[in-house]
């Protein structure tokens, strides 16, 4: 994803000289793939410093030491991967403005758990569009997993409570819970999903195990936005990146997870349910140079 920074950086650094004028070309190339300029400063100050201290004076060496401070902004501190409860149902909700992949992934999350062994029940909560609930269903069948569904227009937060009751009537390990994107208005969304979050916990006995805020690696310095927006309302547990496969933006994931410290719990890198991946740190820092 940082693909077309490190060609910028090469030719900034292609220079051979490491200035004043190489440090505002590489902040340039950061802001470029949508860096957020906080995120950018925070860099070039540990790279000009490492510069110092190291000695550095080859312009490839300053390249290594680049992508190392990248890297080193998602470091992520505590235990990776999904929150699994005790007490099943182990509930996740999927959060996120409209078009960023919450149901592919929750698709994708199923197909992962069903291969695991565990059962699932999908929740389809996002009950805004008749469409959404058809997507969710085809994907079930696909993912081999049931759904519970009810009117579009009808209740998100009752559809979600019912789904938890019946996985735990039926025994059931895993509720995954679409909801949606697109309301009539963005308060309106908000408050709707400040009522699922109340209402999963009052079907639930605690808090869901995991709130999944999914965002568009696309998505640009509006991610930090969206972040702050679900965090206040639906309070946040993990971030999902979806669309990691062939995007040469994505700096502003940096800033996201810099500001928010959220932990990344999976990457989306494909349409496909087998397309999820666990969220390696120093695996994907290599993969931003790749
Ligand atoms: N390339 C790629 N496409 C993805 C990925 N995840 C989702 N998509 C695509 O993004 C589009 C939107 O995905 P959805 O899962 O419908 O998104 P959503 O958040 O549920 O959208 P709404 O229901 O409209 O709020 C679809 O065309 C997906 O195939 C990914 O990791 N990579
Ligand atoms: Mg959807």
């Amino acid at each position: 994803m940082f693909k077309r920074l490190m060609q910028q950086v090469d030719r900034v650094l292609g220079r051979g000289v490491i200035d004043d004028r190489l440090y505002d070309e590489l902040e340039e190339a950061l802001l470029q793939s949508d860096t957020h300029i906080e995120t950018a400063t925070t860099i070039l100050d540990e790279l000009r410093r490492a510069v110092r201290e190291e000695k550095i004076t080859e312009p490839a060496a300053m390249k290594e030491r680049l992508k190392s401070a990248i890297a080193a902004r998602f470091r992520q501190e505590g235990p990776a991967g999904l929150t699994v409860a005790d007490e099943s149902p182990t509930v996740y909700l999927f959060v996120g403005v409209n078009g960023v992949g919450k149901t592919t992934t929750i698709a994708k999350v199923a197909h992962l758990l069903r291969r695991k062994g565990f059962s699932v029940l999908l929740a389809a909560g996002d009950t805004f569009r008749a469409a959404a609930i058809e997507q969710l269903e085809i994907w079930g069948e696909r993912a081999g997993v049931s759904v519970v569904r009810n009117q579009p227009g009808s209740d998100s937060a009752a559809v979600i409570y019912d789904a938890i009751q019946a996985a735990k009537a039926r025994g059931i390990e895993f509720v995954l819970a679409d909801t949606a994107g697109r309301q009539h208005s963005k308060g309106h969304l908000m408050a709707e999903l400040q009522k699922v979050a109340k209402v999963t916990e009052k079907g639930l006995g605690r808090k869901p195990d995991e709130v999944l805020l999914v965002l568009d690696a696309n998505t640009g310095q509006n991610a930090i936005r969206q972040a702050e927006e679900f965090t206040r309302s639906a309070g946040v547990t993990g971030l999902v990146l979806t669309k990691l496969d062939g995007t040469a933006r994505g700096g502003a994931l940096l800033g996201v997870y810099e500001r928010f410290r959220i932990p990344i719990k999976l990457i989306g890198v494909g349409e496909k349910m087998e397309d999820l991946r666990d969220f390696k740190p120093a695996e994907f820092a290599e993969s931003l140079f790749a």
